[in-house]
């Protein structure tokens, strides 16, 4: 029986994800992926967020970089930039392989679904991680260049220009993982956590999917939040610079105000309890504690604070 759904991102949102699977069984957590950051490349089908919870999960991710894998070498890259081919996107030769199976699985008519489900099987992972959709989803940036592909404006431009707006390509052909619908739809379900992941291109992709925010609000779990913001700033990624061109605040604050009444907790790090009480309403509930997670301890600390509060809302 599902007691929690995560909903992430990247790199941050993994942490969170990873603590969760220490505390809570396979049957209890559900890790639901964005894939609006999912792009075709050099022909492959690349899945950035899900392969970043797949190998944090299996505790092989590059520590240095939160994506890609430790043990990574670059021969193929090299190689590409001999012969003219495009190296912007970085792919390590470890981490092709799991970009060729993927995209030879869709091709032969899996849905992304089964193909996650046998990758995450053979890194030898039992908590469930699913797609959002197996529909695919592009978040396309509104920039002073103008529209640009989510890898574009972020690897290859390095999140330089000026963001104005968000659009998800597809999303409005996309259903939503019937795994997610199921979690939600059950009774037992407690907790619907939005990991501290960036709320413009890893929660709202999730949130856009038709039905979906409707599914939340009539569900009876608690929505908790842990915000990405950190005393203004984020601790990776352009989550600080996009509140900013959006015409937000970079506080805490902004991101619970931009998730409005979907929230009944929201949580914050100790350097942001100044905002703690203008936070707290009689709908949401604010955890102050440190949401910087290096080690594993944090992960899980904070994995187990989120649920706490999500138990008290
Ligand atoms: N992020 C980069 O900044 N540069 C890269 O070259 C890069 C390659 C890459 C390869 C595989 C993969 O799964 C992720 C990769 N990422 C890279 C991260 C990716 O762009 C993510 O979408 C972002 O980290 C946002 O979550």
């Amino acid at each position: 029986m599902t007691r929690c759904i995560a909903l992430s991102g990247g790199v941050g949102g993994a942490k969170l994800a990873l603590g969760l699977s220490k505390i809570l069984t396979p049957d209890e957590l559900l890790i639901v992926a964005n894939t609006g950051d999912d792009f075709e490349h050099l022909g492959l089908t690349i899945c950035p967020d899900i392969d970043t919870l797949l190998y944090t999960l299996a505790g092989i991710a590059n520590p240095d970089t939160g994506w890609g894998r430790a043990d990574e070498s670059w021969e193929t890259m090299k190689t590409l930039k001999a012969i003219g081919g495009e190296t912007w996107f970085r792919l390590g030769d470890r981490d092709l392989a799991l970009h060729l199976t993927r995209t030879q699985q869709l091709a032969s008519g899996e849905t992304l679904s089964d193909t996650v489900a046998g990758l995450a099987k053979s890194l030898g992972l039992e908590h469930p991680i699913i797609p959002m959709s197996d529909q695919p989803v592009r978040t396309m940036v509104r920039t002073d260049m103008g529209e640009l592909p989510f890898q574009e404006y972020f690897v290859k431009n390095q999140c330089l220009p000026k963001v104005s707006g968000f659009q998800f390509a597809g999303v409005t052909d996309a259903e939503p993982n019937p795994r997610l619908m199921d979690a939600l739809n059950d009774p037992r379900l407690e907790a619907i956590i939005f990991c501290p992941s960036n709320p413009f291109i890893s929660i709202d992709p999730i949130l856009a999917i038709p039905g979906l925010r409707e599914a939340l609000k009539a569900c009876s779990a608690s929505v908790v939040a842990v915000s990405p913001i950190i005393g203004g700033k984020a601790l990776k990624g352009p989550a600080a610079k996009m509140l900013l061109e959006m015409g937000f605040d970079t506080t805490s604050a902004a991101i619970a105000e931009y998730y409005g009444d979907l929230l009944h907790g929201f949580v914050i790090d100790s350097r942001d309890k100044s905002l703690a009480n203008d936070l707290q309403t009689k709908r949401r509930h604010v955890l102050v504690t440190n949401t910087v997670m290096r080690s594993i301890e944090d992960r899980v600390v904070l994995a187990r604070e989120t649920l706490a509060i999500a138990e008290r809302t």
